[in-house]
């Protein structure tokens, strides 16, 4: 009996929390290999994830001046939540050519 119990607590918490999240919250991968972030482009809403994964053997930036800094170690992953709408453009701080682009709806 103690087992069902917890088993329905544990639903009603996941139900307070799916309420307060907002349905579309996504996570989105943006892959960084060879020096190139891909797909160079992406669309997002506020609230969801940009998850960089970094396959190359190199320390990499996600940048975005006045926005984020995310430091993505070699062979690892790194994320930041969007929470403004709009068009980002970011880049490598390291690898200034790398670039790429965030469009953010509401
Ligand atoms: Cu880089």
């Amino acid at each position: 009996m103690r087992i069902a119990c917890d088993g329905r607590l544990r639903l009603a918490g996941l139900g307070l929390l799916l309420s307060v999240l907002p349905a579309e919250a996504a996570t989105i991968e943006v892959t960084i290999e060879k020096l190139e972030i891909r797909p160079a482009v992406v669309s997002a809403t506020v609230g969801d994830t940009i998850r960089w994964v970094n396959k190359d053997i190199m320390v990499h930036t996600a940048t975005a001046d006045g926005r984020f800094d995310v430091v993505i170690q070699p062979r690892q992953s790194a994320s930041t939540v969007v929470t403004k709408a709009g068009v980002v453009d970011y880049y490598c701080r390291f690898h200034p050519n790398m670039r790429a682009r965030l469009e953010v709806a509401e």
